[in-house]
């Protein structure tokens, strides 16, 4: 990818690209994400794909032909070291040809079934004719051909021999975006990473080639929609002055299959529209989404539709007129249908007059109006019952309405995982909610099944992920949070893929194909989730982070006006035990699962241990399965986790031989950070419920290394990502 901030013109950029291959090792600061081009240092395999690809056509067309010529042009000139010769058919050359399959020579297009790949699919194939070998990278439309070259420079990333590379693939899942939680004032809701990339003042006239890079990176890995402002929705993105830059970005992306999408304020007629009120069943209102609709669409044609949050945390929605989640998103969904948009609308909702488990409410909320909602709108739904939690089980609604099209949201930027200086792989996390069984139509009726709608056969199938990205350099503060964003757009295109294949993709094309760094790397990465919870929330704790941030631990605090918002009502450790009793005898948001899902978690002998204080209160001494107490297992599991943070460092500090120094001192210190975190986390923690259970540490664990007073004392007035409201 190019170096930020140079705009250069692709007849000098070459020279200067094969300057920054011979340099980049030493300098790579990570902005060019996956995509860094630099040539192939192994000899051999250099020589091959030079051989095999003599020459390149690429068919005639539009703006994204233009871009996939201008990838390959960068790809493959970075790659092999050699400029890009485009052509048009030779026989007597080894060929690359990206065509679409109407448009291919005839002798290949027999050769090729298109009959399975849906309009963003592609096929690669290697097809030898004359003693000539082609590679062929074909598919119905455009953007089908832009995703198979991604791919196609993938494979060379990754050193695959040309020869055996045979694909097939089209996305299991229709809508795959990132929603950017950004405000106006590019300040960014739990964002870690800097500013927001929106420079909204300079738009539309200054564009700036971060948004051409966005553009690339997410093709690259099949990301089709954007949403480019927060839920927490500010309504002046809706009026002329700011639909004009919003209509630079999509003109910007529309060459790349990304859509853009807004947040639409569900009080915006008001605001914005001078109306009286806002209550979907008044005509006026009606009208003014619609009027509003028509004047996006007559800017932006392919705009994506509305994503919303209503009635939640304090957000304007149906609700205050007495009206439901139905009633409000009919009205969007009215005004978006003929342009065939799309309203999001979201399920994370808990109210403080609602006395109820808050991990219920969504699901009392939406569940009984299953299938009622119009064909083009969504729920979108958190991947579990409370927010986004280092552990939680599956949300159960995704087992809960087979009648309604459910949008899967995860959070990519780690508003509770360590913000952006812990390495933590996140994919891992996806991967465990994915692969979770729901068992609405039996045993194999897993979440990823019910997201890509082959369950129920859905017509509308979507993935959202809550972006990690800013103006730092190399866009999400943490090197290794860029392959939060890359596995997560992965599992938006095949949501059963794993994450091990996935990681190995990652650092195959962002650092190093030698297995001598990728085999400890990866383990590494795959072990980094368990790391936190266990260092963070063990045995199924969840959410007692200190609150508005949300940065470090606060299970002590218990003072704040809704009783949901305090760390104590999630954990309510007392004189007996701790933990959440969702059972029968609790909130019974068991009943809310299939029934063999409430009866393994309903029994603390059958729960999973690691979702153990997520449904049971138990007993200090009650006994765990290796035979100690819960609160030795507590101490155990915490130093666990630091322990792991340790091994990491060690992994980390022998890969120097590997990684270029820049990045190899970022992850070094903060990997320091995350290792002094973890120790606060369990030292704060474990002497936080130890007034409680008045028993001594285990002898695994380390001694604290302060006292409670001052973890309490702690204070981080300007802890970034935290809106001004929330202060
Ligand atoms: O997790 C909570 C966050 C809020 C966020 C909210 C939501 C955008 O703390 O910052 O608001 O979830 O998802 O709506």
């Amino acid at each position: 990818m190019m170096k930020h901030p140079f705009k250069l013109r692709s007849t000098y950029f070459l020279s200067f690209f094969v300057l920054l291959c011979s340099m980049s090792f030493a300098m790579s600061n990570g902005y060019e994400l996956w995509l860094n081009y630099s040539k192939i240092s192994d000899g051999a395999i250099l020589t091959s794909y030079q051989n095999r690809l003599q020459s390149v056509l690429v068919e005639e067309g539009g703006q994204t032909m233009e871009a996939i010529k201008k990838e390959l042009e960068m790809g493959l000139g970075g790659l092999l070291g050699t400029e890009v010769r485009f052509k048009s058919f030779q026989a007597s050359e080894n060929q690359l040809i990206v065509s679409k399959i109407g448009s291919l020579p005839k002798a290949f297009r027999e050769e090729i079934n298109v009959d399975n790949l849906s309009d963003e699919g592609y096929i690669i194939k290697h097809i030898e004719k004359s003693g000539k070998a082609y590679l062929i990278i074909t598919g119905r439309e455009d953007i089908g051909l832009l995703y198979g070259t991604f791919h196609f420079l993938r494979a060379l990333k990754m050193h695959r021999p040309l020869n055996t590379l045979n694909v097939e693939e089209s996305p299991k899942v229709d809508i795959r975006m990132l929603n950017h939680w950004d405000n106006l004032d590019r300040t960014v809701e739990r964002g870690y990473s800097g500013f927001s990339i929106w420079n909204w003042q300079t738009l539309p006239d200054y564009i700036d080639q971060r948004y051409i890079d966005y553009a690339r990176a997410n093709a690259s890995i099949g990301i089709n929609g954007t949403a480019l402002t927060n839920v927490n929705a500010n309504a002046l993105i809706l009026t002329p002055q700011y639909l004009e830059k919003v209509k630079a970005l999509a003109d910007l992306f529309r060459p790349y299959g990304l859509k853009v999408y807004l947040t639409a304020r569900f009080s915006a007629p008001m605001e914005i529209g001078g109306l009286e009120t806002a209550d979907p069943f008044d005509p006026q209102v009606i009208q003014w989404w619609k009027d509003k609709a028509a004047e996006i669409y007559k800017s932006i044609p392919d705009f994506g539709g509305f994503l919303v949050k209503a009635n939640s945390e304090g957000q304007p929605g149906p609700q205050n007129y007495g009206r439901t989640h139905l009633d409000g998103a009919k009205v969007l969904a009215d005004a978006l249908a003929q342009y065939q948009g799309t309203v999001i609308w979201r399920a994370f909702v808990y109210s403080e007059h609602d006395a109820d488990d808050r991990a219920k409410q969504a699901y009392s909320e939406f569940v009984p109006d299953d299938g009622k909602y119009p064909d083009n709108v969504l729920i979108q739904v958190k991947n579990g019952p409370i927010d986004f939690q280092p552990r939680e089980p599956f949300h159960p609604m995704f087992g809960a309405m087979p009648n309604t099209p459910l949008m899967m949201e995860f959070q990519i930027t780690k508003e509770y995982l360590g913000f952006a200086t812990h390495l933590v792989y996140l994919p891992k996390l996806f991967e465990e909610v994915l692969q979770s069984d729901t068992y609405q139509k039996g045993e194999g009726s897993t979440v990823a099944k019910v997201v890509d709608g082959s369950l129920n056969t859905k017509k509308l199938t979507g993935m959202a992920g809550v972006s990690n990205i800013g103006t730092d350099a190399n866009w999400t503060g943490h090197p290794f949070g860029q392959a939060d964003w890359y596995g997560f757009g992965r599992l938006a295109w095949d949501p059963s893929m794993n994450s091990e294949a996935i990681a190995d993709e990652w650092l195959r094309t962002t650092f190093s194909n030698n297995e001598d760094f990728i085999n400890p790397v990866k383990k590494m990465m795959l072990k980094s989730r368990e790391a936190v919870v266990d260092y963070m929330n063990p045995l199924g704790l969840h959410h007692i982070f200190d609150t508005g941030h949300h940065y470090g631990p606060g299970p002590w605090v218990g003072n704040l006006s809704r009783p949901e918002w305090n760390p104590v009502y999630y954990h309510k450790a007392d004189q007996e035990g701790i933990g959440f009793d969702r059972t029968k005898t609790g909130s019974n948001a068991l009943s809310q699962y299939a029934p063999e899902l409430a009866e393994k978690f309903g029994n603390p002998e059958t729960c999973p241990e690691e979702y153990l204080l997520w449904f049971h209160h138990l007993p200090w001494d009650y006994q765990l399965k290796n035979g100690r107490t819960l609160w030795d297992g507590l101490g155990i599991k915490y130093q666990q986790g630091v322990d792991q943070v340790k091994q990491m460092i060690n992994t980390w500090e022998n890969m120097e031989p590997y990684v270029d120094q820049y990045r190899h001192n970022q992850v070094s210190m903060l990997l320091g950070i995350q290792l002094k975190e973890a120790k606060w986390w369990r030292d704060a923690c474990m002497l936080y419920f130890q007034t409680f259970s008045q028993m001594d540490f285990p002898k695994e664990m380390e001694s604290p290394e302060n006292t409670l007073e001052h973890y309490k004392s702690l204070k981080f007035p300007y802890a970034p990502g935290i809106r001004p409201q929330w202060d």
